[in-house]
């Protein structure tokens, strides 16, 4: 069998090489993007059995030889375009132009309209560029026009934290009535955080707070799980039990009656995973005094938080942690979340350290935190 390598621009430029080099016959063994080629592996072996296969076939029916010829290269189409999308190549690019293109048009338009002073356009502008929604972002400049801080509209930092203290004022309203539960369960999407969110708080709880705690697990569905959890509450010295089931989990809970507070972890869910979510539901409205913590990765997409906040809400969680702000170089998506289910966030987290990367956060951190980014982040680890 005789293997090339072709290198070209695009995949039609590959494929008139291949033919014009090992004839009509050759077949393509694999593909990949590079930086701004394609790299295409060809194949020729008049005594293969993939070429003798598609020889018989060809003699059987000439017809239908055609339309797999024409089958895989829409396969193969398809292949390079799921490649694109993966490595966030011509895709993504095309996705940000056109945001930016439409961001540019709006920002055009506030500023055409004659009624909102620059300094106002200016922050609508760094409000979208650090994850705010446009939606809530008009809803803010449109809130400032009308407030009396927007009397010395031309200087932008005066404006600009005008907007942060409008959004403090407006997640604060979340945080009413929020006092603290004995049972602290931690749920969301697999691999967001959870199980090291809650080691982070157990530790912050035992060692800070002096506070008897104790861990329950109730994820015996990932391979692992247990023995990650187990590393965790053995390194600090505190009981872990597992209870998968509603009467193991009420055992577990009748042992744990000498302790200050109790942290339950779960297993992640997949998307329409809704009995599992209703089992849970179940295990926790059993009159138990429990808050409910749902745990969301900043790496994941606006749309995948808003899923998960969705899908979720039918285990009525009471507070939101977000995970690996570390990873995410903006956190308006914060403020989106908020402000969509209307939930207060205590906890964020900004790294893999356990106990040391978490921040406790309230209404006036987390604005400062979403309108001056990555800076108050090293601020809130320093
Ligand atoms: N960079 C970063 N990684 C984190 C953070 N929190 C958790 N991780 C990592 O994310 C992965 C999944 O965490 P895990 O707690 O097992 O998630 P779970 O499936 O929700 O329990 C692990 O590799 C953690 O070390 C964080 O704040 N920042
Ligand atoms: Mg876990």
């Amino acid at each position: 069998m005789q293997i090339k390598r072709y290198d070209a621009l695009s995949i039609s430029k590959a494929m008139e090489k291949i033919k014009a080099d090992m004839g009509p016959d050759a077949i393509v063994l694999s593909s990949r993007r590079l930086k701004g080629r394609i790299e295409v592996i060809a194949a020729r072996d008049d005594n293969s059995e993939i070429l003798k296969e598609i020889e018989v076939k060809k003699c059987e029916k000439e017809e239908s030889d055609t339309f797999s010829i024409i089958r895989s290269d829409v396969n193969e189409l398809k292949s390079f375009i799921m490649d694109f999308k993966k490595e966030g190549g011509i895709y993504a690019e095309l996705t940000e132009i056109k945001e930016t293109m439409s961001l540019l048009f709006d920002v055009l338009g506030i500023q055409n309209n004659g009624r909102v002073s620059s300094s106002l356009t200016t922050v609508y502008y760094h409000l979208i560029s650090v994850g705010v929604s446009k939606q809530r972002a008009c809803a803010l400049i449109e809130e400032l026009k009308n407030d009396s801080r927007a009397e010395n509209p031309e200087n932008y930092h005066y404006t600009l934290s005008a907007v942060e203290d409008m959004m403090k004022q407006s997640m604060a309203s979340y945080y009413r009535n929020t006092g603290k539960k004995r049972i602290s369960t931690f749920v969301g999407p697999a691999g967001e955080g959870k199980t090291t969110t809650l080691a982070k708080l157990a530790a912050r709880w035992l060692f800070g707070e002096k506070l008897n705690v104790g861990i329950i697990t109730m994820d015996t569905y990932r391979i692992g799980a247990v023995e990650q959890l187990k590393r965790y509450a053995d390194i600090m010295g505190v009981s872990m039990e597992v209870a998968s089931e509603k009467k193991e989990l009420e055992r577990v809970l009748n042992k744990f009656a000498d302790k200050d507070i109790i942290l339950i972890d779960t297993p992640g869910k997949s998307s329409g995973d809704e009995s599992s979510l209703l089992k849970l539901k179940e295990y926790f409205t059993m009159g138990l005094p429990l808050e409910t913590n749902l745990v969301l990765s900043m790496t994941s997409s606006q749309e995948s938080m808003m899923d998960a906040v969705a899908r979720f809400g039918i285990i009525n969680y009471n507070n939101i942690i977000f995970t690996k702000l570390d990873d995410s170089k903006k956190f308006g998506s914060i403020y989106n979340v908020i402000d969509h289910v209307g939930k207060p966030v205590f906890y964020i987290a900004n790294g893999q350290n356990v106990p040391l990367d978490l921040n406790k956060m309230d209404p006036a951190k987390l604005a400062r935190l979403i309108v001056s980014g990555r800076q108050t982040l090293r601020r809130l680890e320093g």
